[in-house]
């Protein structure tokens, strides 16, 4: 089956370290693993929630330590998602799991940037980078890091909301969004992926997003689905992610042929494919898979994905 041209809009960057890579940048760091080989590894990729995965992904970054590390991290994702029928894609970034662990912004956003400068050459992919925050962060550090992103004038079209959900409302992030928004960038945040349909809504009402990550929960909201088809809200759902944190019991439980039906402006994006599985061609492999979906649905998705991303007029019209 050949791969469906589309764009990827909801992927970290650091969720693309495939074990073989995180061995090979071990090696070259002096960096000494805990686990006895790649197999070993991803034999730990059993999770049973969010914050299970999040454990493991924010130790693998540990091997992220050069400039170099982040550009040849991020230009083995693009060769890859480039065999994948990816065209465009918009790519997250976690600044403050580097900051952490005394990366400077430089050699993280400067190494991610530079795989993005050439990849239209390179691979034949436009690409754009966004800045995510961490929730379970205190949002004081989290304006912090954007006032130092915009002060260097950091490559970013917008800024994102990840890690751990539940407990950490959008609206503690308020600020942030609003310096984001004057300072012309976009506004997207992960709600509703294990949070309830009240974060989907504080996401829209107080941060004002422009895009949502996951949203799946918001099937449990009829008046909530009826705004977001209304407003044609773009959502980035990631079917295997939602598979392997448990977020659904199986592919076949999952609600995206649901959401399709209910008009909402859905695409199928991978997420951290590292871990979950895949990439954005396993996702449409998967549910190809589990529901059969037909040509005109496969088309649907893949328009939704070039609608919502953030390029001009006429580098959509290339896309198309
Ligand atoms: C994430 Cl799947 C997911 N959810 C929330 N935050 C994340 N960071 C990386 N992957
Ligand atoms: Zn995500």
């Amino acid at each position: 089956m050949p791969s469906l041209p589309c764009a990827e809009l909801h992927l970290h960057i650091e969720g693309t370290l495939e074990p073989e890579l995180i061995f090979t940048l071990a090696a070259r760091n002096g960096i000494r693993l805990p686990y006895a080989d790649t197999a070993d590894l991803a034999d730990r990729y059993a999770f049973t929630d969010l914050q299970s995965f999040l454990d493991l992904y924010y130790a693998n970054m540990d091997v992220l330590r050069t400039e170099a590390d982040f550009t040849d991290m991020t230009r083995a994702y693009l060769r890859r998602t480039a065999a994948a029928g990816v065209r465009h894609a918009e790519i997250m970034m976690d600044p403050q799991a580097h900051l952490a662990r005394g990366i400077a912004l430089e050699t993280c956003v400067g190494g991610v940037a530079a795989a993005l400068s050439t990849s239209e050459a390179d691979y034949g992919i436009s690409t754009s980078l966004i800045a995510a925050f961490l929730r379970d962060r205190p949002a004081a550090e989290a304006l912090a890091v954007l006032r130092d992103l915009l002060a260097m004038e950091a490559p970013i079209i917008g800024i994102g909301l990840d890690s751990a959900e539940v407990g950490y409302p959008p609206s503690l992030f308020a600020e942030v969004y609003d310096v984001a928004r004057a300072a012309g960038l976009k506004c997207i945040a992960h709600a509703g992926e294990e949070g309830p349909p009240g974060y989907v809504r504080e996401a829209l009402d107080i941060l004002r997003v422009d895009r949502l990550d996951h949203g799946i929960r918001c099937l449990e909201d009829e008046a909530l689905v009826q705004r977001l088809v209304a407003d044609q809200v773009p959502l980035t759902v990631c079917p295997l992610s939602n598979v392997r944190l448990r977020a659904v019991a199986t592919l076949r439980d999952h609600p995206l042929p649901a959401m399709l039906a209910r008009g909402l402006n859905v695409s199928v994006n991978s997420d951290d494919p590292a871990y979950f599985g895949g990439y954005v061609d396993d996702n449409f492999s998967a549910l190809r898979q589990s529901f059969g979906l037909g040509v005109d649905d496969l088309a649907t998705l893949a328009a939704n994905s070039f609608r919502s991303a953030f390029i001009s007029g006429e580098r959509r019209a290339a896309l198309l």
